[in-house]
């Protein structure tokens, strides 16, 4: 064992702390707030910290003087001070690649589910009501035949517009820069945002939330979709407007909307969302399965390691702050 300390929350099975701990000292928190002191404590002394859903902030970091790595169990970073670590020079690593697949699956799960009602019959169902034949009161919508709309083409994008191909979908795409391999392989095509809002039968979000994709998709946005279209999210709630998106799907700007992710989770209890006829709402379940969320601890106690013991981690999110680490630049202290 060397004599660096990590501090570990959240979603670390005992296989993954028996890894941490044959190499590091560990702290284990299931859930910081339940001590907060002894949680300050662990910080104040640690040079690692894995987790999933970490709050910190840059008063956290001051609390942390010796902090050289951090791992989250996500993909997504939105939720932690990068510009502060890099001045810092504290390393960041997430898991991009392991879930893909999975939040992919749960991106399709949502649209075919709002397409065809899937929640609303099985209610319909379970209720009692199916009494008659159906009628159009029950019908949904095809999905073979339309065309998708992805907001976002990175490996999540890239592995949702496989699924609507094999569904015999057409393919749009927004994104910062041209993807010309993957249009001609997949014969998929860019457009500006508004042109791909107006085109498309659904509509998925798959960009990281940062200050460019904030409120991305408001009043605006939602009236340039078709009446008959459908919203996904499984990006960040942030990306759009959740009051203008009530209002859109109240209103009949669109037609329904399948969410795994909201402004304020877990969602605030007087939302309306839930109780949207038109909605699916899940969650936040995009990479929750047990091989997933195996995979992307196993990834971060990987990552974790190769940070603290001065090698590059496999998937460093701050190229700043480990170019710090090496020495080139000063640390801010
Ligand atoms: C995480 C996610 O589990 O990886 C992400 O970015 O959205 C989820 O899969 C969640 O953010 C908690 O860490």
């Amino acid at each position: 064992m060397n004599s660096k300390r990590v501090v570990a929350v959240r979603r670390l099975k005992p296989w993954h702390l028996d890894r941490l701990q044959e190499r590091f000292h560990v702290d284990y928190f299931e859930e910081p707030d339940h001590d907060p002191m002894a949680y300050r404590e662990a910080l104040h002394k640690a040079h690692g910290l894995i987790g999933g859903k970490l709050q910190v902030s840059p008063g956290t970091l001051d609390d942390a003087p010796h902090l050289e790595a951090v791992a989250t169990i996500s993909v997504g970073y939105d939720n932690l001070p990068v510009d502060e670590m890099n001045r810092r020079g504290i390393v960041l690593t997430n898991t991009p690649d392991v879930l893909t697949e999975t939040t992919a699956d749960t991106g399709f799960l949502l649209l075919m589910a709002t397409a065809r009602r899937l929640v609303e019959l099985t209610d319909f169902v379970r209720q009692g009501h199916w009494t008659q034949h159906v009628s159009e009161a029950q019908f949904g919508h095809d999905v073979h035949g339309k065309t998708l709309g992805l907001v976002g083409m990175g490996r999540i994008g890239q592995a949702i517009a496989r699924r609507a191909l094999g569904f015999g979908m057409q393919v749009r795409y927004t994104h910062a820069s041209p993807k010309p391999e993957f249009e001609s392989r997949w014969g998929v095509e860019r457009r500006d945002c508004e042109t791909l809002l107006g085109e498309s039968d659904f509509v998925c979000l798959t960009v990281p939330l940062t200050p460019q994709t904030e409120y991305l998709i408001g009043a605006d946005q939602l009236r340039c979709m078709k009446p008959s279209s459908i919203l996904i999210n499984i990006a960040r709630g942030r990306v759009v407007d959740e009051a203008a998106l009530v209002h859109a799907l109240k209103e009949g700007v669109i037609a329904g909307a399948g969410l795994d992710v909201y402004e304020r989770e877990p969602l605030p209890a007087d939302s309306p969302l839930p109780r949207m006829s038109n909605v699916v709402a899940l969650p936040h379940v995009g990479s929750a399965t047990f091989e997933t969320r195996d995979a992307m601890a196993r990834c971060a106690v990987d990552n974790l390691c190769q940070a603290l013991d001065g090698e590059k981690p496999h998937d460093l999110v701050n190229a700043e702050a480990w170019a710090l680490r090496q020495g080139h630049g000063s640390l801010a202290t």
